[in-house]
């Protein structure tokens, strides 16, 4: 490193920046390990000769970076194999030290370029998104803005906390189209998040197509919370879904909720319910109402179906089986159920997720219970981690994205009271349930329940500026926690999100 230069462990902006150069090397969300700028180096500006040079096996990073940088630099930005060319952003895969994992990169800037080096893509693209922060807001526009492009020069080397940083899509109570699927995983891809879990049935609607039950979605998927016309994922468009997250380092992760909240499916076929009259479609927001018939043979026969379509339909190790609020099923049914459909799901090779009421049942030791309670305590959980289950830490109080911010918030709910920005940054994941030690914590996921919500709007209303802070609290070393710090780079991202056209909520809690 240049002499000089000045190790930032997650700070604000120091006080003598100067430039915004030098400013954007320390407003970058989720805050990285380790900063380095270099004062004293000058920047890289990308001009109209710039080239993205690669390793093979990197092309595609390298197609996502040059179509960001495309239509606001408006320069050609070619993405070659060929590193002979000068003046480059350089991609490389190989050496990088242990401690990096395959997310991890190091990120060096000097005049002459960029070298962004990751062991795997999956740790390329966790550093473009770094790079495109290090730019200004304006490069996230999709029509033609003024340069100069200058990256500031410095160095950074990251890796996360995390392996599971997530956002949940609740598309069951109100659908929303792929197209508005792939608006939030370009968004939520901003911040390093690698999973999007996706709601797809609940009492309101079926929300994926399943070739052996097709009354579910056609059927079961035809309405939703307010009486809309609803709509469902055909499994072309489901398969798009995975491979468009897939580019962008997001790992898809289905729900279909078990055995509560299931109306949906009772209303599409009489036979699962154990009067054998169907319940009709619900288009309310309560919960809580409904149970497979558990003692019915065909009950399992629907499970198994559902989860050998689903299975086909998702390349990622998990699979989300619900298990919460079956206010409607006895404890004793819940066990006998879970008993004969946690094997269907092992027999998979999937790895089982469920809220972490499911730990009443006896799930396999590898599967992953999502806490989304609202205290500091709970038994079930902590005596599951105490087995050995891994924990996804999802507290209601402060993850859920579908809390309203205050009183005056004209969506979302308040169950689990009012969550500003300040409130969801506040908790450590790896503290936050006594007797779950950061070593049982998988990661961190914000659900965004869709009771309230209709279009791409509202969701970015609920999601912004609380899933950038609680991203960080997946991906950064809790010594970098400082809300100080974080209040500061919300309010730097302001510019960015509005080149992106995300209609973010203007938090008082923040100076804009
Ligand atoms: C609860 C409930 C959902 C609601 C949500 C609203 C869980 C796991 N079950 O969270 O059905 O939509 O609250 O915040």
């Amino acid at each position: 490193m240049a002499a000089g230069a000045v190790a930032v462990l997650g700070l604000a902006a120091p006080a003598t920046a100067s430039t915004p150069e030098e400013s954007r090397m320390t407003q970058v969300i989720p805050a990285p390990v380790s900063v380095t700028p270099d004062r004293h180096g000058g920047g890289f500006t990308i001009t109209p000769g710039t080239a993205i040079t690669v390793d093979r096996a990197a092309k595609g990073v390298g197609n996502f970076l040059a179509g960001v940088l495309r239509p606001s630099t408006g320069y050609r930005l070619p993405v070659v194999t060929d590193r002979r060319r000068g003046g480059a952003i350089d991609l490389s895969l190989g050496y990088v030290p242990a401690r990096l994992g395959t997310e991890g990169y190091e990120l060096t800037v000097n005049r002459r370029g960029v070298s962004l080096k990751a062991r795997t893509t999956a740790g390329l693209f966790t550093g473009v998104q770094t790079l495109r922060q290090l730019l200004p807001a304006a490069v996230e526009s999709r029509t033609r803005q003024r340069g100069p492009w200058t990256v500031p020069a410095g160095r950074i080397v990251d890796h996360p906390r995390f392996a599971y940083r997530g956002a949940m899509l609740d598309v069951a109570r109100h659908f929303f189209t792929p197209a508005e699927v792939k608006t939030y995983i370009d968004q939520i891809a901003l911040y390093k998040i690698n999973h999007l879990h996706l709601h797809l049935a609940d009492d309101q609607g079926w929300r994926i197509e399943i070739e052996s039950w097709p009354r579910l979605a056609t059927y079961g998927g035809s309405t939703e919370v307010g009486g809309g016309p609803g709509g469902y994922y055909t499994k072309a468009q489901f398969r798009d879904l995975v491979s468009y997250a897939a580019a962008r380092n997001i790992t898809i992760v289905p729900e279909i909720d078990l055995p509560g909240h299931t109306n949906a499916a009772l209303a599409s076929y009489a036979e699962l319910n154990c009067d054998g009259v169907a319940p009709p479609l619900y288009t309310g927001i309560e919960v809580g109402f409904s149970s497979l018939c558990i003692d019915k043979e065909i009950t399992y026969q629907f499970v198994q179906d559902v989860i050998t379509e689903l299975v086909e339909l998702t390349p990622g190790p998990y699979l989300h089986l619900g298990g919460d609020e079956a206010h409607s099923t006895t404890d004793p049914d819940f066990v006998k159920f879970f008993d004969r459909v946690f094997p269907m799901v092992e027999a998979t090779g999937k790895r089982l997720l469920g809220w972490h009421e499911y730990l009443k049942a006896t799930p396999p030791l590898s599967a992953v219970a999502q806490y989304w309670g609202t205290t500091n305590t709970n038994d079930l959980v902590s005596d599951g981690a105490a087995r050995g289950h891994k924990v996804l830490m999802s507290p209601a109080s402060k993850a859920y994205l579908d809390m309203k911010y205050d009183e005056n918030t004209p969506l979302g709910l308040s169950w689990a009271g009012y969550t500003e920005v300040d409130d969801a940054y506040d908790w450590n994941p790896g503290t936050f349930v006594q007797g779950v030690p950061e070593s049982a914590v998988l990661g961190v996921e914000a659900p965004l329940w869709s009771e309230t919500l209709e279009n791409s709007d509202h969701i970015e209303f609920m999601a912004f500026p609380r899933l950038p802070a609680i991203a960080e609290l997946a991906w950064s070393p809790w010594s970098t926690h400082d809300w100080q710090s974080m209040r500061t780079r919300l309010a730097a991202e302001a510019p960015r999100w509005e080149a992106m056209g995300v209609d973010f909520h203007r938090s008082p809690k923040i100076d804009w």
